[in-house]
């Protein structure tokens, strides 16, 4: 029987709060729950239902429990929840198989995984990428390697922009509880897209908006995908976007390979300069396509390029441009805001591929170069402390402990897992136990405490996804879907999923979900100073 229980089947450290959601029709407030051990039935804790903050809903608290075991919620004498792990190292498999999961997408060479007693894997494909049309004639040129976007094959800079900026955020961030789980697997993962963008680098400095066959290919495996895939023409989000991932890498790299770290850099700044001589907004002529587009105004992509170009170089003329940007958007949210209450002193609560300029804001506010104006950095504190101040309650208030609250859209899951980044930012402004709370409260949201009570992503917890819209899963003759995927959840509105191949728009897979899944269950390692 479907389980009413809404709860993180993966489960809990053992000093966080723990809290579950029960649908409102199934008991009532003053009920009496149980927690018990799953296998002996060992009644542990008792508690009492109360109401959601909005009485939409039951909400069970047994933060109390802290033993290390396995256990299931009971309500009543029949409401039993799947079960659940207590422990401190709860999500160190989860993180590695998400990440595992970005090493899966690798395009160009082969690749293979065994999960639970299953093997995916794949040929090395498309090997021919790509080619170019030049004045009327095919041209090939190497464009081979890096990631698959999503369920689809295509490569797209503007969403490894995001991606990128995530994984390198979780590095700078969480770098020896990173190391402990997974050594060096995030670099290695990060090095092979990098590698395969500094391919989309044109000589002139412009960056290609993608690589892509005409149109999305059927549900075959990578390997017999034979259709000819194209450069794009170039635009100018993708080449800020390849600037801030060049410069930003180069300083991550800076330790274990100064060579690689020079390269980056060098072709960061070469598209900065064409960036400068092109201050218009150019986007890309994708005509030829009916693919992904990822094409939305560049004014964000170039904040973050002049902030991690500013970072690397620390020059006072790229700190001029950089403040000057961001004094620009900060005085556009505070309009905005008027209007739309999810921005705070320059900061949005809910960031994708197209609006990154948090990405480019925490880069300036986390910096330790001299020469920042102090009201900006003054200006830009008080804005995330606000905007992560706003997550907290906005969880708080949720039946499901949702940080973005009611707002939801395309990859709305993968926005929920980013909203980590500004939780973990507004940390290191001014601590609070809440920022890292709420930081798992979403985590929680994702893999159980949400309306349908399932994981939301391929392989972990309770009941997950089945039926990923993802061509590998949906071609190779293995049962399971490929594991440590993050789908893309409810779009127009809560209840708006399912677990269906064809349903594109709620149940696809996407490098720029899976990267914020990754950053935020780095926040949720065992710290290796505890
Ligand atoms: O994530 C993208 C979402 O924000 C857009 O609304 C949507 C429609 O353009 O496209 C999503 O990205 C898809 C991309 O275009 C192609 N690969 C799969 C991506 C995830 O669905
Ligand atoms: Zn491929």
């Amino acid at each position: 029987a479907e389980t009413v229980w809404s709860i993180d089947t993966v489960g809990y450290p053992p000093r966080a709060a723990k809290v579950a959601t029960l649908a409102i029709a199934s008991a009532n407030p003053g009920d009496l729950f149980r927690v018990a051990e799953y296998d002996s039935q060992a009644v542990v804790f008792e508690g009492q239902l109360k109401a959601s903050p909005a009485g939409d809903a039951l909400v069970a608290d047994f933060s109390a429990v802290s033993t290390p075991g396995r256990y299931a919620l009971v309500a009543g004498d029949a409401l039993r929840s799947p079960p659940f792990a207590i422990d401190s190292g709860v999500y160190s498999e989860a993180f590695r198989l998400t990440l595992q999961a970005m090493k899966l997408w690798r395009c160009g060479c082969a690749v293979s995984a065994t999960h639970a007693g299953e093997t995916f894997a794949h040929e090395a494909c498309h090997l021919h990428d790509a080619y170019h049309v030049v004045d009327g004639a095919l041209v090939r040129r190497d464009g081979a390697g890096g990631w698959h976007d999503a369920g689809d094959y295509n490569k797209y800079v503007v969403n490894a922009g995001v991606s990128v900026g995530c994984l390198l955020k979780a590095w700078r961030d969480f770098a020896p509880a990173i190391t402990a789980a997974t050594d060096t697997a995030l670099l290695d993962e990060l090095r092979w897209e990098l590698d395969w963008l500094l391919k989309l680098q044109n000589d002139d400095g412009s960056v290609a908006h993608k690589v892509s066959t005409r149109d999305f290919g059927p549900f075959i495996l990578p390997e017999e995908e034979r259709e000819r895939r194209y450069f794009s023409d170039w635009g100018t989000a993708a080449t800020a976007s390849f600037v801030a991932m060049t410069a930003a890498a180069s300083r991550t790299f800076e330790l274990s390979d100064a060579a690689y770290a020079q390269r980056l850099r060098n072709a960061s700044l070469k598209s900065y300069a064409k960036l400068l001589r092109h201050p218009e907004d150019r986007t890309p002529d994708l005509e030829l396509f009916s693919t992904g587009t990822y094409q939305s105004a560049d004014r964000d992509d170039r904040l973050w390029a002049f902030a991690e170009v500013w970072e690397t170089t620390g020059e006072d003329d790229d700190l001029r441009r950089l403040e000057e940007a961001i004094s620009r958007h900060a005085d556009g949210s505070q309009r905005r805001r008027r209007r739309d209450t999810h921005s705070e002193g320059a900061f949005e609560t809910t960031f994708d591929w197209g609006n990154v300029a948090n990405l480019g804001l925490m880069t300036y506010l986390e910096s330790s170069r001299s020469g920042r104006s102090p009201a900006l950095v003054e200006r830009l504190r008080t804005g995330l402390r606000r905007t992560a101040d706003r997550l907290v309650e906005t969880a708080a208030e949720h039946p499901y402990g949702r940080p973005a609250g009611e707002r939801y859209g395309w990859g709305c899951n993968g926005v929920v897992a980013r909203q980590v980044l500004l939780l973990e930012a507004a940390n290191l402004v001014e601590p609070r136990q809440a920022y890292s709370a709420t930081g798992l409260d979403a985590v929680h949201h994702l893999f159980g405490r949400n309306l349908f009570g399932r994981s939301q992503v391929t392989g972990l917890g309770h009941h997950p996804p089945r039926h990923p819209h993802d061509r590998r899963s949906g071609a190779d003759r293995v049962a399971s879907p490929w594991p440590g995927y993050l789908v893309g959840g409810p779009n127009r509105g809560p209840t708006d999923w399912r677990d269906d191949q064809d349903d594109f728009r709620t149940n696809e897979i996407a490098i720029n979900w899976n990267a914020a899944l990754v950053y935020a269950l780095a926040a949720q390692l065992p710290d290796t100073n505890d």
